[in-house]
């Protein structure tokens, strides 16, 4: 209990809206301020009217009363006048922004394809032949042009340092553009509730340099090799056992689409969209009962014996 609530309050400090990691999230952020201070003054001055008014018109012992008076003219055009003018800078301020940090992407070749399942991840580089999951590598310091997909329900992309957020719809194209600044590990969350497994739909995205980027790339182009006989062994039970018909492999008959792709799964740091580190204890767990980690996640649990379990482990760590 108390390591969630640390785990919490790790995470808002981490991933807070804040801490603007990409130039759009700058522009929302430097939009936010100007809201707040405009808000505050609002605040401050209806506050201390309100203790002017109460302190004036107070009742007085000697049976002194006030009478009401009418304001002027002129008061009432101002208390009128001031929130109309600010409400129509912000309207015109929210428009740019909006239009400078979304413009159209008509005919516009997006350089990442994400498409949201539940509850997962894919995302696939057009232009190259790399489809992967989970973890979603992307370059920084250009601008790029995410498109975003959805295989079945409404999900919503999400990593609050990046800003903007935007929802995955099934039968619709969105787009997102970034700016990311820095290369490093960003977390969210899918933030359109999308079923069971809602919670455990995060996001991982791993932003490098574009010289690494290429490389990550490149690598992934690849088919893994495997060398030692057990993880020979697991990847024919990979296919007897049908875990083919649900994840592709490349470079083997398993070609499902209906989960992430497994094709360099022993590249991730982690597994599950980032809930659990990627490890042979991690992954022999998940292959024993995936609902005892993921209730209702779409992967059934296969009752496989321990050595079945041991080689699918070793096969699926061995592809890197
Ligand atoms: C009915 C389709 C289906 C079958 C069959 C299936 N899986 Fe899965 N698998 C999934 C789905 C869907 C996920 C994603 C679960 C989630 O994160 O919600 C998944 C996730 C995984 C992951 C984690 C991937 C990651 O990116 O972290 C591994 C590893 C895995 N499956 C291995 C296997 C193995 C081994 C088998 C065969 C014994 C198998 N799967 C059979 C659907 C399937
Ligand atoms: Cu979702």
């Amino acid at each position: 209990m108390f390591e969630l609530f640390l785990y919490h309050i790790h995470f808002y400090l981490l991933n807070s809206i804040l801490h603007s990691s990409t130039t759009e999230a700058e522009e929302i952020n430097r939009l936010h301020f100007y809201f707040l201070w405009a808000a505050s003054f609002v605040l401050l001055v209806v506050t201390v009217a309100t203790i002017y008014v109460i302190y004036k018109y107070r009742h007085h012992e000697n049976g002194q009363e006030y009478q009401p008076k009418t304001l002027s003219g002129k008061w009432e055009i101002a208390m009128i006048g001031v929130p109309l003018a600010m409400v129509v800078v912000f309207f015109f301020l929210m428009l740019k922004t909006m239009h400078h940090i979304l413009p159209s992407a008509d005919g516009k070749k997006p350089d990442v394809v994400i498409t949201g399942h539940q509850y997962w991840w894919e995302a696939q580089y057009p232009g190259t032949r790399v489809t992967a999951a989970n973890e979603i590598h992307l370059p920084v310091g250009r601008t790029i042009l995410l498109k975003l997909l959805s295989a079945d329900v409404i999900h919503d992309w999400w990593v609050p340092q990046f800003g903007n957020k935007m929802d995955l719809i099934s039968g619709r194209q969105n787009y997102l553009w970034l700016n990311i600044k820095e290369p490093g590990i960003y977390t969210g969350a899918c933030s359109e509730f999308c079923g069971a497994q809602h919670a455990g739909m995060r996001i991982r995205v791993v932003a490098q340099q574009e010289s690494e980027y290429i490389k990550w790339l490149q690598e992934h182009q690849q088919v893994a090799t495997i060398s030692d006989t057990l993880a020979q062994s697991g990847a024919q039970i990979f296919q007897s056992e049908t875990c083919g018909n649900c994840h592709n492999i490349n470079g083997t008959a398993s070609n499902g689409k209906a989960g992430p792709d497994l094709s360099h799964i022993a590249s991730r740091q982690t597994l599950l969209t980032g809930i659990l580190e990627n490890n042979k204890e991690n992954l022999t767990r998940w292959i024993q009962d995936p609902q005892k980690i993921k209730p209702g996640a779409h992967m059934p649990k296969f009752f496989l014996d321990k050595h079945s379990i041991d080689a699918l482990v070793a096969y699926l760590s061995s592809l890197k």
